[in-house]
């Protein structure tokens, strides 16, 4: 069976169950992935209800109403099969859409998951919209949706761009009308919202020598283009530059990075925009609605995320919003924490234990920003506490473009090192997580350290 078979039986499964109950993951693909299903299924005229979880695990199955609704797993269920089959899911009343490993059991649950078709840059969003465009093709509107979900997930990040089928959905939302594909544009997050000067001295995916987290840099580096004068009001944002305002600016970043040695392979990509949405808002574009979405979704407010997804522009993205700002100040004191307290280092890992004081589903984003201002030549990995999970140590760890390519995969060492003494860990080669138990946090950081050393050494790359 192909991805488009698959996609069409579940269309069909899901239009022949009137009461539809769909549990879907707290993040911005997952939040997606529901209000795209949700969306599609309520113009059909189901019954649908939704349960978003931040993990599908046993404490959690409670959520679940058990009732004979069809239930739609989104962005989970394939790696939790032996638990739904446990509780006592029927295969007749399951369908999981889902992009992660799949894990073998005994009920054939009948799934549509990207990675058994080979499409490793696809995410649960991109499924679910294949499932409502099949649904009714009238749903190509929410092509836009799905591209959120998509980048969310980091689906454009390696090639500066959604490709494959990913790509067929942003051609879908180019012929409706509500996506535009901005193409050579800066990769830089921030297009829509963020201050001009800010926004450039956050980049660091190319480093930018004397302007990557160095703000007056920055400023410098505008006011010598002529873009922006000494005495700023109201500072621009990327998207208010005129077209050649932008191309001066990128090829001075051009320059600055040649003149180091660095290469320019990824200061351009595409750039998801709607132009169906306000200026200055950050649902303008797809990385910046990602990041609203994971907001919510980090603060119990996934519900809130996906009216937004729905259309909503009043109440709840106000909410969000807020969500928002509250997430921004956090993560930037977090941050703080990190650059003030320092980091231990390692053989090959930089380390910090940043305790109670943050939620845990943020740190993981304080990690990639600290990284960038630390030394850029080993990963970094926090730890924390889990709120009211005492026995328990969220790890996230972070690294970038450049050590993956020397052989760095972070999902590897950290689903290797939290397996060994019981704990459960995963994500990407760049970007990866886990839950361990507390008492081995000593045991845990120093064994990932051995993995890491033995990663860099197999590509014969040791920078030490
Ligand atoms: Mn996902």
């Amino acid at each position: 069976m192909g991805l488009s078979q698959a996609v069409r039986e579940a269309a069909d499964i899901l239009s022949s169950h009137d009461k539809i109950t769909i549990i879907s993951h707290i993040d911005a693909d997952g939040i997606s992935a529901e209000a795209i299903l949700a969306s599609a299924l309520s113009r059909d005229e189901h019954d649908v209800r939704s349960v978003f979880l931040r993990q599908l695990e046993s404490t959690r199955v409670s959520e679940i109403p058990r009732d004979d609704s069809l239930k739609v797993f989104s962005d989970l269920g394939a790696g939790q099969q032996q638990l739904l089959q446990d509780e006592g899911f029927s295969e007749g009343e399951v369908l999981i859409v889902d992009h992660h490993v799949t894990q073998p059991c005994d009920i054939p649950y009948f799934q549509v998951n990207a990675l058994a078709f080979g499409h490793n840059k696809l995410s649960a969003a991109g499924l679910a919209y294949f499932i409502a465009r099949a649904i009714d093709p009238v749903n190509t509107d929410l092509a836009k949706v799905a591209v959120v979900g998509n980048v969310g997930d980091m689906m454009a990040r390696e090639d500066c761009g959604l490709i494959g089928p990913a790509r067929e959905i942003v051609d879908d939302g180019i012929s409706y009308g509500n996506i535009i594909c901005s193409s050579p544009e800066l990769t830089t997050y921030g297009i829509s919202t963020r201050p001009l000067h800010l926004f450039l001295s956050y980049s660091d995916d190319p480093h930018i020598p004397g302007i990557s987290n160095n703000q007056s840099g920055a400023i410098k580096f505008l006011q010598r283009l002529g873009i922006v004068t000494g005495s700023q009001k109201r500072w621009p944002v990327w998207e208010d530059l005129l077209f050649e305002e932008r191309r001066l600016v990128i090829s001075g970043l051009a320059q600055q990075i040649m003149a180091s040695g660095a290469s320019l392979d990824r200061l351009l990509g595409e750039v998801y925009l709607f132009p169906d949405e306000q200026t200055r808002e950050p649902v303008r574009n797809a990385s910046e609605y990602a990041t609203l979405l994971n907001a919510c979704g980090r603060r119990d407010a996934a519900h809130t995320g996906s009216s937004i997804c729905r259309g909503d522009r009043a109440g709840a993205y106000k909410e969000a919003k807020r969500l928002l700002s509250h997430h921004r100040s956090d993560v930037g004191n977090l941050l703080q924490f990190i650059l003030d307290t320092g980091v231990q280092d390692l053989s090959h890992l930089q380390f910090i234990h940043v305790g109670d004081r943050y939620l845990d589903t943020i740190v993981g984003i304080g990690a990639g920003m600290a990284l960038s201002r630390l030394n850029r030549n080993k990963p970094i990995m926090v730890m924390c506490a889990v709120q009211g999970e005492p026995t328990l140590t969220k790890v996230s760890m972070r690294t970038n473009e450049q050590m993956v390519q020397q052989g760095v995969d972070l999902q590897l060492v950290l689903a290797t090192a939290s397996e060994e003494i019981g704990g459960a860990g995963g994500g990407h080669r760049i970007a990866a997580g886990a839950y361990i138990p507390t008492a081995s946090e000593e045991v845990f950081k120093h064994r990932v350290n051995r993995l890491l050393a033995a990663q860099y050494a197999a590509t014969g790359q040791d920078h030490r």
